[in-house]
């Protein structure tokens, strides 16, 4: 088989942002954590927080380089492999483009001093005051960054005349309509993910008998939290289901293999699909994909029947979609059985398979995350910009794509493995209770 430029294209971009996700929403969702665990060791004047915030603070640091890595990589690579989408989209996302790298700098600038800042004020408080411009900024980023993804869902701001933008209101092409949803839905994720990749590994240490009070406090906090974040990004993906109903109906059928439009839709999930596009061996939940895309068993939802067939995204998203979801009700489970056993004094909540369940969620989360940016970019095939560009009008004709690729899946790999490298020698000539010891001699007991 001979791969077309087109191909090697959207394999190097997918490459790209899914090794580039990890990362990224690592870098939103731990400065948030960073800053609950000093607020509550400044409040309860407990070193064991204190000294959380600073363990994780330093592990973020090596997750951000690398981000920083990834993250050009994108921005080269959408000027050299989407020459044409650049040309006609370019002049309309400058906006958050160049937004997003400011909103970079000032969180990299209020992160470094914060880092160099620590024990250096006599009133603690302002150390972590610190804390709010570095959430601002991560959170901002991923905010503009989402709303040129948005963008390419549902376009509008522009005109096009002879393959040129005209009449652009770049404001307008930002507040387009699926930009609400998408970034309510992409920061509690990212802040859900980070809280449960933090009590994996807390949870991990703990199996391993290290863990002292330390380690108990880190997974309470982080599993209240987890709770918190699911919760919201439930909240987020029933917003973007009904989003999808309204703006993007055939992402949504394509998901739930709707083919009919239909009153009283049932939700499908899991299951296989023939041929004749029979839905066999499935859980058939009555009405529920009505009630999904409007809060009501009455409202009707269009079918994929009603696009052409090259305009249909590939029906696979189904499977990707479904385990989304059930991760998103596994990790509101986990969290909540956790607290429901610690407040609840005759279980107990540091039993062995709960504590593998909590292991488990990290990772799996990270795959809900993978599984949801999947679905949200196949689900938008053909498309690049819906309704006006499709994917294969706007990748690059040029040749050397393949040896493009080669060369960045090895910088991908020696930056994973150099990554996992660091953080592990980092913590493990240092332990937890030892650097207690060190800090806080007299409080550590
Ligand atoms: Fe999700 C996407 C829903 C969970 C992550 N999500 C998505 C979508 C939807 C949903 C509808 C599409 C959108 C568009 O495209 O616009 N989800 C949902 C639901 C749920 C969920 C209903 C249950 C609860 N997710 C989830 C989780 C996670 C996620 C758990 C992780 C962790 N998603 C996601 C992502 C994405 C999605 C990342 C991509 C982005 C957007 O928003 O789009």
């Amino acid at each position: 088989m001979v791969l077309d430029s087109v191909i090697l294209s959207r394999m190097l971009t997918s490459t790209t942002l899914a090794f580039h996700i990890i990362f990224a929403t690592i870098g939103v969702g731990v400065p948030v954590m960073i800053s609950i665990a000093e607020f509550m060791g400044i409040k309860r004047n407990d070193p064991h927080y204190l000294l959380l915030a600073r363990r994780w603070a330093r592990g973020f640091t090596i997750t951000v380089a690398v981000g920083v890595v990834t993250g050009t990589a994108i921005g080269l690579q959408l000027s050299l492999l989407w020459p044409s989408f650049m040309q006609v989209a370019g002049q309309v996302i400058a906006l958050p483009l160049f937004m997003e790298t400011f909103a970079f700098f000032f969180e990299a600038i209020f992160l470094g001093i914060y880092l160099y800042t620590w024990d250096r004020f006599k009133n603690k408080w302002i150390h972590w005051l610190l804390t709010i411009p570095v959430m601002i900024g991560s959170s901002a980023s991923a905010l503009f960054i989402t709303t040129v993804n948005a963008f390419m869902n549902t376009p509008q701001g522009f005109e096009l005349e002879n393959g040129k933008a005209i009449n652009i209101d770049p404001i307008a092409a930002m507040l387009n309509p699926a930009t609400p949803t998408k970034v309510f839905h992409v920061l509690t994720t990212a802040y859900l993910t980070s809280a449960l990749i933090l009590a994996a590994i807390t949870a991990f240490a703990i199996l391993r008998k290290k863990g002292g009070d330390y380690h108990k406090k880190a997974l309470r906090l982080t599993m209240v939290s987890a709770l918190i974040f699911a919760f919201g990004s439930a909240l987020a993906g029933d917003l973007s289901a009904k989003f999808l109903a309204e703006y993007q109906p055939e992402k949504l059928a394509a998901a739930e293999w709707h083919f009919e439009s239909e009153e009283n839709a049932d939700l499908i999930v899991f299951g296989t699909l023939d041929e004749n596009n029979e839905v066999h061996n499935e859980i058939r939940l009555p009405g529920f994909l009505s009630f999904l895309a409007g809060s009501s068993f009455d409202t009707e939802v269009i079918g994929l029947n009603e696009f052409p067939e090259d305009e249909r995204p590939p029906l696979w998203v189904h499977y990707l979609f479904d385990l989304m979801v059930s991760i998103g009700f596994y990790s509101i489970f986990i969290a909540g059985a956790f607290i429901l056993f610690w407040k609840w004094k005759k279980r107990n909540e540091w039993n062995k398979g709960l504590l593998w369940g909590i292991v488990a969620s990290g990772p799996l989360a990270m795959l809900a995350i993978e599984f949801g940016w999947i679905y949200a970019e196949v689900g938008r095939q053909p498309w690049i910009l819906r309704g006006y560009m499709k994917v294969a009008e706007a990748a690059t004709k040029a040749d050397g794509v393949g040896l493009t690729f080669a060369l960045f899946v090895g910088l991908y790999i020696l930056l994973g493995i150099l990554c996992v490298v660091v953080l592990i020698k980092m913590f493990k000539n240092k332990p937890a209770e030892a650097e207690l010891e060190q800090r806080f001699p007299k409080k550590a007991s």
